[in-house]
């Protein structure tokens, strides 16, 4: 089914791109061919909201003065995820001093384009102000300061935003709990707590753990599997469990994905992928496209079979804005879309994935 779909589309860009080359046109041809096609063919989201899920890309506040890079989020995408601007260092600058306004321009954004959001996140050990790393905290204080900053996040976005990622990253690769500032200082009752602070702050607000190396069935995804079912029998508010999905070529496809998913979704809990991008290294060949193409779409696929995973977000969806290689040097091409905004092959498997789907659907 994906070959035969994805085959006329490639053919049209290559037909497209020689053509272009006799008339002696210079440039992204491809782009021009996939961009002929567009007003025909359903969006991501569209296809991904046939199948009750949504279609999302995250996006950093500067990336929204890219304007040929706003026009496709926009339009694409159903939802968004600020890849920075809800952080705890933008929220809470100065203790007690709350600046809302890089998330409310993606808020904005998202608003005016009909797009839902997703907050990222209430509390991480990166990004985080100086003035709490810097502090020395007894467990009390810093509960409390991590109930006023909950609080308050959550009820300034509340009604915007359809989920939280709420604790981000809060295990270790081999299951153990993070020691990051809250874990050392409170202990590991924090989780729980912040969960209840959230739900107190926003009756309706989705609230999810949130982390990357979990894809797989493993130490780490088996912590957190161990977590949510105490959660649970606690009576803790937990509705859904992120997986990050930042993949790389070199490293496999994450084992048993779909499996996992699943065993998740029936402790009674959503999951939704939140932050996936496949990353390989430089430089890119046919062959690795193909390979990424493949996994894009086998990612879509185990979303699209498992009813509680609810959508899938790219974390940013063109290879122009990455975060990829100045954290990898010598890695990257981890997006749909390449520098120029012309789609990959990665575009049409998650396209021929989520149309297949949408079509069973409506038979
Ligand atoms: O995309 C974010 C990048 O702009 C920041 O510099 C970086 C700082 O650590 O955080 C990136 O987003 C991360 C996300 O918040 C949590 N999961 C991993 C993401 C990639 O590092």
């Amino acid at each position: 089914m994906r070959t035969t779909v994805l085959r006329p589309r490639v053919r049209t860009a290559a037909l497209a791109a020689s053509v272009a080359l006799m008339l002696g046109l210079a440039a992204a041809p491809a782009a021009d061919a996939a961009s002929a096609h567009r007003p025909e063919t359903a969006t991501l989201d569209q296809l991904a909201h046939k199948t009750g899920r949504y279609f999302g890309a995250a996006v950093d506040n500067p990336e929204l003065a890219d304007t040929d890079f706003a026009k496709i989020l926009g339009s694409e995408f159903g939802q968004t995820t600020p890849g920075n601007g809800m952080k705890w260092y933008a929220t809470e600058p100065q203790r007690g001093v709350f600046d809302f306004t890089a998330g409310d321009e993606i808020v904005k954004f998202a608003q005016s384009n009909g797009m839902k959001v997703r907050g990222h996140t209430l509390l991480w050990h990166n990004q985080l102000p100086s003035w709490l790393t810097s502090g020395t905290w007894t467990a009390d204080e810093l509960r409390s300061i991590l109930k006023n900053h909950i609080t308050h996040v959550v009820k300034h976005y509340k009604g915007k935003v359809f989920a939280w990622d709420v604790a981000n990253e809060i295990m270790n690769e081999d299951g153990t709990y993070r020691e990051n500032i809250f874990y050392k200082t409170i202990g590991p009752s924090y989780i729980a707590d912040a969960l209840r602070w959230a739900r107190a702050a926003d009756p309706r607000v989705k609230l999810y753990l949130n982390d990357y190396n979990v894809e797989a069935i493993g130490p780490k995804s088996d912590a957190y599997y161990k977590l949510i079912k105490q959660l649970k029998a606690e009576g803790a508010p937990i509705d859904g469990f992120g997986m990050q999905a930042h993949l790389a070529l070199q490293y496999g496809f994450p084992d048993r994905l779909q499996e996992n998913i699943q065993r998740f979704a029936d402790l009674g809990v959503d999951v939704a992928i939140t932050e996936l991008d496949i990353r390989m290294l430089l430089p890119s060949d046919a062959a690795k496209l193909a390979e990424q193409a493949d996994w894009y779409g086998r990612v879509t696929d185990a979303c699209l079979t498992v009813k509680r995973c609810v959508g899938i977000t790219v974390w940013g969806y063109t290879d122009r804005h990455s975060w990829i290689p100045s954290v990898f040097p010598g890695e990257g091409a981890a997006l749909p879309w390449d520098e120029n905004l012309a789609h990959k092959p990665a575009y049409d498997a998650i396209h021929d994935a989520l149309a297949k789907a949408a079509a069973a659907k409506k038979d």
